[in-house]
């Protein structure tokens, strides 16, 4: 134990001053890690923001680009071998092809690298030459983050805290008859142990359709090729003390560490702890449509997501990190082509108010946090409807079930965002007075002018709050 943590520090030790090195005296490198839970918008964000950084005429809000001193942006072979590619031409073909249509969805770490040749700001600018900037953007799904939480509770502790966590929902029905019916202190039987795991990975599963956000341990959403073995063959179970020698108990306990130390802990090591900026994105619309239930499992989301990059709170990845920390986060509310522009400011009301309480709940000090709402492809146009008398801003937009087109009102944000956030927190049932529909548009057809990238909502502020100030 503590010697693979101590040879953790030493690789990232080496890492780093070889990372301090290079930039230093070579080619600056930004990792940029793009993170949210499943279906938040992570791949059409990453593929549109790369090609509005290829393409920059939609980027007026990326300063270095409005002082044009960008000249050129290009792809290059990322450094990590063993990272799959974030696979950009194919899912840019999916969003702009002819028949334009959303990538499938992803759920494992990728990467890719953009670079820069960028003159440097200021003073320095008449007298140095074009400097290379390497940007590499790392995608993985936020669930794996909640799953630092793990590395400090044992497995009883754990068991115990999801069990009650999850006693009154409808999705975990089937899997707590099955925990109760189990004595854990019985000897260990791999059928019972399979069937439990099952179990617990459906429950998770369906909690994730439902809208929850607490769904850890999360490489059981996304197995991959961790699939039946046993680091993802276990589950919580009611258990006091340590249970006796080879019973379901303590191989279900040596399990649980076993997915800490070998899946947990390699994701922070390998990935984690070289991210130097940060963006978190959230469908606030779609819990906001969920109710209030989902709008407060999505704060606890987002302070949970927080905490990871606190430094100082988890031993073990303070001494991992070694002081380095992620310098900035960007809290962004995406797909806000379902609202008209009038209703966006409201949208980041919310998603700042959201940051702010997950930071105070985290008691967060650290990196610069910021929160915006965008879309990263719009797929919507704007018009202003009357009905009943009243003008009611609309967006219109191709739907995705029917492939009609149609004008569609989403509901009235509020504009002081603790009328969503108080309900939320007192554990209401539904909205008062107000309801909130989103419908699923489909990507539109689109026809670039040679030097723009895809149509977007404030991307280009995004990328100035995460990267702007290396260009
Ligand atoms: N209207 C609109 N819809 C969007 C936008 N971005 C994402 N969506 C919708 O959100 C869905 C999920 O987007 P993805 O980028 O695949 O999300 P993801 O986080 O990569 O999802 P996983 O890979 O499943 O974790 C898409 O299929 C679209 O329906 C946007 O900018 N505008
Ligand atoms: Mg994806």
């Amino acid at each position: 134990m503590v010697i693979s943590s101590l040879a953790d520090s030493l690789t990232r030790g080496v890492e780093s001053v070889g990372d301090r090195v290079s930039e230093a005296l070579f080619e600056p490198v930004i990792r940029l890690g793009v993170t949210g839970l499943a279906r938040s918008g992570k791949t059409v964000f990453i593929t549109s923001l790369v090609a509005n950084l290829l393409d920059r005429g939609r980027m007026p809000g990326l300063v270095a680009q409005q002082e044009g001193r960008i000249n050129a942006a290009y792809l290059q072979p990322q450094p990590d071998d063993t990272v799959p590619r974030f696979d950009y031409e194919n899912h840019l073909a999916a969003l702009t092809g002819p028949q334009p249509h959303w990538p499938e969805s992803t759920r494992a770490v990728s990467e890719l690298r953009l670079s820069f040749k960028a003159r440097p700001a200021g003073l320095l600018s008449g007298l140095q030459g074009p400097r290379t900037i390497h940007l590499d953007i790392v995608d993985y799904p936020g669930e794996w983050l909640l799953d630092l939480a793990l590395l400090d509770k044992t497995y009883e502790v754990w068991s115990q805290e999801t069990l009650e966590r999850i006693a009154n929902r409808n999705e975990a029905t089937t899997f707590l008859a099955q925990a109760k019916a189990v004595d854990p202190s019985d000897s260990h039987d791999e059928p019972k142990a399979q069937s439990l795991a099952k179990e617990f990975a459906s429950y998770l599963n369906a909690a994730r359709e439902a809208g929850f956000y607490d769904c850890t341990p999360g490489r059981f959403l996304l197995p991959g090729d961790l699939a039946g073995s046993p680091v993802l063959t276990f589950a919580p179970l009611p258990v006091e003390g340590h249970g006796p020698r080879r019973s379901l108990h303590r191989e279900m306990a040596r399990r649980y560490e076993a997915y800490k130390s070998q899946v947990v802990k390699p994701f922070f090591r390998d990935h984690f702890s070289r991210i130097d900026r940060q963006v978190v994105l959230v469908d606030a619309l779609g819990a906001i449509h969920n109710g209030p239930q989902a709008v407060e499992d999505m704060r606890r989301a987002m302070a949970g997501i927080l905490s990871a990059f606190r430094p100082g709170r988890n031993a073990w990845l303070s001494q991992l990190l070694l002081g380095k920390r992620v310098e900035r986060i960007l809290f962004a509310a995406t797909k806000a082509d379902h609202l008209h522009h009038l209703q966006h400011h409201r949208l980041t009301n919310i998603m700042e108010a959201l940051t702010r309480e997950a930071r105070d709940r985290a008691s967060f000090a650290g990196a610069e946090t910021a929160a915006l709402s965008l879309a990263s492809l719009r797929a919507t146009t704007e018009e202003i409807r009357t009905h009943n008398g009243a003008e009611l801003p609309c967006v219109r937009g191709t739907l995705l079930d029917s492939g009609k087109q149609a004008a569609f009102y989403p509901g009235d944000l509020p504009e002081d965002p603790t009328h969503l956030l108080g309900p939320a927190r007192n554990g209401s049932e539904g909205w008062l007075g107000e309801d909130y529909e989103f419908m699923a548009f489909a990507p539109a057809h689109l026809t670039l002018r040679p030097g723009d990238g895809p149509p977007h909502i404030r991307l280009d502020r995004a990328a100035q709050f995460l990267i702007g100030d290396r260009l």
